[in-house]
């Protein structure tokens, strides 16, 4: 064996033994290095002969080629390996049981909804839902809104993009909808309420782009106001866990109601918390009303025979007022300090009979 193949044999050698990146590249510097033992052999090819220097040449420069070749691929395993080794290292048994500390909780929304759900369900109400995305009918135009009523505006609707027919769809401005798609497909009597995300393009300190109501609907023969007051003055008994409300039915204005009522409940302040249900001062937490007779007929319910009421509140205004939660931007930023301090257990289902909160 010549030397120039003893020399190949002891780099190649020493590149595959290298067993990480560090000694890798000591390797590549003894052999290719500026003072490496290739570039030195090179230098000594200007003091041949002209034919040993035509032997020596190519020779030397495929061995540099090789060694070259050699460390590149030797770096790609080592790369391979190192990857393999972490990977190994970083398995998750997806089996073993959750630590406590990684504790979830239900946000104050959802536990309120379930709540309003609980009471208004003791009260034989069924719960109905519907689509975010809605057609003008549903949202306006059968809820006594035609084109051009003003309280279109009111609602800072966000519109889809207007389809080749003109038509355009609509994130829906309350949960309205889901009362005229009820009453479209099923007679009379209907006691439901519809709970769910409502939108409107509004952002300030009391209002937030999408937010949460519940609606409630009751159409009956003789169906009337007196029903109305009472099962509002329960809601409010239940959900507020008094025994009694003081409540003011104010007149109002609604295009899908008539007559309209706001609703407040009377509280009072005590060492900064607030005490639901006596003193002289009024918080409004709903809007109400029988139902337009406009809206039973565009529902296909005939106002000769039928009639009812209706109401809505903001879910997220309730839960800030039973849980005294100052802010409401905050409701939906999704800050984990936040959840954990307003959040409820996930094993601390509202039930009637074992207390709502
Ligand atoms: C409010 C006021 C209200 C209704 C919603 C309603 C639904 C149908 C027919 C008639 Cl299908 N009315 N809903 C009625 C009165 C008031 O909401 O202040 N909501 C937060």
């Amino acid at each position: 064996m010549n030397r120039i193949d003893t020399l190949e044999r002891e780099l190649l050698d020493g590149i595959a033994a290298a067993a990480d990146e560090p000694s890798l590249e000591a390797a590549r510097v003894a052999a290719l290095g500026k003072k490496g033992v290739i570039p030195e052999l090179m230098k000594g090819l200007g003091a041949m002969t002209p034919e040993e220097r035509k032997q020596q040449g190519p020779l030397l420069n495929s061995l540099k080629d090789r060694v070259t070749d050699a460390i590149a691929a030797r770096r790609e395993a080592l790369k391979e390996q190192a990857l393999e080794a972490r990977l190994a290292t970083e398995t998750v048994d997806v089996t073993l049981p959750v630590r406590p500390e990684a504790r979830g909780t239900i946000h104050p929304v959802r536990h309120v909804y379930d709540e309003v759900i609980q009471i208004f369900g003791d009260l034989g109400f069924a719960v109905a839902e519907g689509p975010h995305i809605e057609d003008d009918f549903y949202n306006f135009t059968a809820l006594n809104i035609p084109p051009e009523h003003p309280a279109r505006q009111e609602h800072d609707t966000f519109y889809l993009r207007e389809k080749p027919d003109g038509t355009r769809k609509v994130l829906r401005t309350h949960t309205s909808p889901v009362q005229i798609r009820t009453m479209l497909a099923q007679e009379p009597p209907i006691r439901i309420i519809a709970p769910g995300r409502t939108f409107r393009s509004d952002s300030d300190q009391t209002h937030t782009p999408m937010f949460h109501q519940i609606e409630g609907l009751v159409i009956d023969e003789t169906t009337h106001l007196g029903h109305l007051k009472w099962v509002l003055e329960e809601f409010c008994k239940a959900f507020f866990e008094v025994d009694k409300v003081k409540m003011r039915f104010r007149a109002s204005h609604f295009p899908f109601t008539e007559p309209s009522m706001e609703v407040d409940i009377g509280y009072r302040r005590e060492g900064g918390q607030i005490r639901i249900g006596e003193g002289d001062s009024w918080l409004e937490i709903l809007g109400s009303g029988m139902v337009h007779p406009n809206v039973l007929i565009a529902s296909g319910v005939d106002p000769a025979r039928y009639q009812g009421f209706a109401f809505g509140m903001g879910l997220d205004r309730i839960a800030m007022l039973k849980y005294g939660i100052p802010d409401l931007r905050a409701f939906f930023e999704a800050d984990l300090r936040w959840l954990r301090h307003y959040g409820f257990s996930a094993l601390d289902l509202p039930t009637l009979a074992g207390g709502l909160s």
